[in-house]
């Protein structure tokens, strides 16, 4: 039989099953939807593509929508986060997956490819993203083909950026082995569900450009998913990728943290507990006034470049820290970005400079420009903490993953229309509950009276949709 994986190394697997038994008592709300749903499979029948770090803690959704039926085939979602052990598991049991720590971009897109391809050239029923990559795949290439119909040509590429280029040119290639490929596999798909921020951004601006192909959910929303892996996961996998790519000592340094959304508050307080003096950057000024009264200093990126020993990112945006910005640091100052993609740091123009690059190690490089000033980057500008270590700990991926396995069941359940749609509350809160136990917390029940008295029911909802938290 055909081998229908390709990862690092097979001999892995034993360590990787090691870190993902342990890992799975860590990961109580996964578990115990796995152990609801088993007997049921509610995902049975249906093919199953993810687009996700492929971790130990992904391991345990992989094998979590295996349990519940679902035909699965896995790539990752960045060419440095893969843990190659994690993965080595995965192969051995049988499940196709396309993922090693180091891809080139080539071979991310071509494991991209792989993962939405299954036996006879089907395609998934369902999609698990983050960040967006398969669906931003399947959606490039079924608007080829529509050009190509039209034209009987395709169009110049006119971009300039190299990933792109390289997505441009895997749709040509695809589109020559089958004309209609996209346009066969896309009536097949009920849905995806998205983890990250970034990923929803896109998706809402492809609902708004009515270009949306299938039905879309929104993850990253849940309280339970953006309240908790976004702030809590980076507040300590930050500076888990940090220390481990440079070994500094952080206390005294000074940090400026670019963005104050979920994830910038998670960094921010994280930095501060170290004894790191904290400077952060808004273009909001809800967020703004929110990181000046935590007791941060607000400033502009440009007025605090030589104060700072260490940049970090974490906006969702790009081109927060250009090669002029990084021209204006103090020598030795390092450079990282925990957001999704690597527009946010200016790598490329920072590659293309008169600094020469030397790599310390994987993911750890050193720029010293010509007046001998030197620029440490973390992970080339991807994702610090996945990168450079091995991403949030297990128990907060657990309440991410379980609002992703939720989803997914909704998804094969109800096949909802094209739109973008938002987990119920009340699963939101149900995905909350199955993780106080592990923490030894206790809830306080309402009395009949008391939640009379607030108009809510008993048993939940608690707060009303537009609720903050
Ligand atoms: P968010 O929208 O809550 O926060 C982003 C913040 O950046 C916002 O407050 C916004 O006003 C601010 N911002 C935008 N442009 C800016 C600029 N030019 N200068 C300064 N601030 C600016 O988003 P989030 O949930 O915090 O996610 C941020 C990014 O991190 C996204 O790309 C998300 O996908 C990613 N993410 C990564 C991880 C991880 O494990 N590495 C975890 C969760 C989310
Ligand atoms: N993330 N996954 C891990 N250990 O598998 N760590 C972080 C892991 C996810 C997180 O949910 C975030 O939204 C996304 O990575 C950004 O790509």
């Amino acid at each position: 039989m055909k081998q229908d994986y390709k990862i690092k190394d097979i001999g892995l697997a034993d360590l990787g099953r090691k870190k993902i038994t342990i890992s799975e008592k860590e990961m109580p709300g996964l578990m115990s939807l796995r152990k609801q749903y088993a007997s049921e499979k509610p995902l049975k029948g249906f093919r199953l593509t993810g687009s996700l770090h492929m971790t130990k803690e992904t391991a345990i959704l992989i094998e979590t929508l295996k349990d519940l039926g679902a035909d699965v085939r896995w790539a990752s979602c960045n060419i440095f986060s893969t843990q190659d052990e994690a993965a080595a598991a995965i192969a051995a049991t049988g499940t196709p997956v396309y993922a090693w720590k180091g891809e080139t971009l080539e071979e991310y897109w071509d494991c991209t490819l792989q993962a939405l391809t299954f036996d006879n050239n089907l395609g998934p029923n369902l999609l698990v993203d983050d960040g967006g990559d398969a669906t931003l795949l399947i959606h490039k290439g079924y608007e080829l083909e529509n050009y190509f119909n039209e034209h009987q040509s395709y169009p110049d590429i006119t971009t300039t950026n190299s990933e792109e280029i390289v997505i441009e040119n895997l749709i040509r290639k695809v589109h020559q082995l089958n004309a209609n490929h996209w346009h066969n596999i896309v009536p097949d798909i009920i849905g995806v569900s998205e983890e990250t921020t970034t990923g929803v951004a896109r998706l809402i601006q492809m609902e708004q450009d009515n270009k949306l192909l299938f039905a879309a959910f929104n993850v990253n929303d849940s309280a339970t998913k953006s309240k908790f892996d976004n702030l809590y996961g980076c507040r300590e996998s930050l500076v888990d990728g940090i220390k481990r790519a440079t070994e500094v000592m952080m206390a005294g340094k000074t940090v400026v943290v670019c963005g104050y959304g979920d994830v910038g508050k998670g960094c921010a307080q994280s930095m501060r507990s170290y004894g790191c003096k904290v400077v952060v950057t808004e273009i909001d000024p809800i967020c703004a006034l929110q990181a000046a009264m935590e007791g941060y200093e607000v400033k502009t990126l440009e007025s605090v470049l030589n104060k700072g020993h260490l940049f970090v990112t974490t906006t969702g945006n790009k081109d927060i820290i250009t090669l002029e910005h990084i021209r204006g640091m103090r020598d030795q100052a390092i450079v990282c970005n925990i957001g999704h993609f690597d527009n946010e740091i200016q790598v490329d123009a920072l590659n293309d400079s008169d600094a020469t690059r030397e790599q310390i190690k994987p993911q750890y490089d050193k720029y010293t420009f010509p007046d001998g000033k030197e620029i440490f980057l973390l992970a080339e500008g991807r994702l610090v903490n996945l990168g450079c270590a091995t991403g949030h700990a297990s128990f907060v991926m657990s309440t991410s993953f379980a609002n992703q396995v939720l989803a997914q069941i909704f998804l094969a359940d109800r096949k909802p229309e094209i739109g973008l749609y938002d987990l119920p509350k009340e699963l939101d809160e149900e995905v909350a509950r199955l993780h106080l136990n592990h923490l030894d917390a206790e809830l306080t029940i309402l009395t009949d009276n008391q939640a009379q008295y607030i108009g809510v029911n008993k048993n939940g909802p608690f707060k009303k949709d537009e609720y903050r938290y």
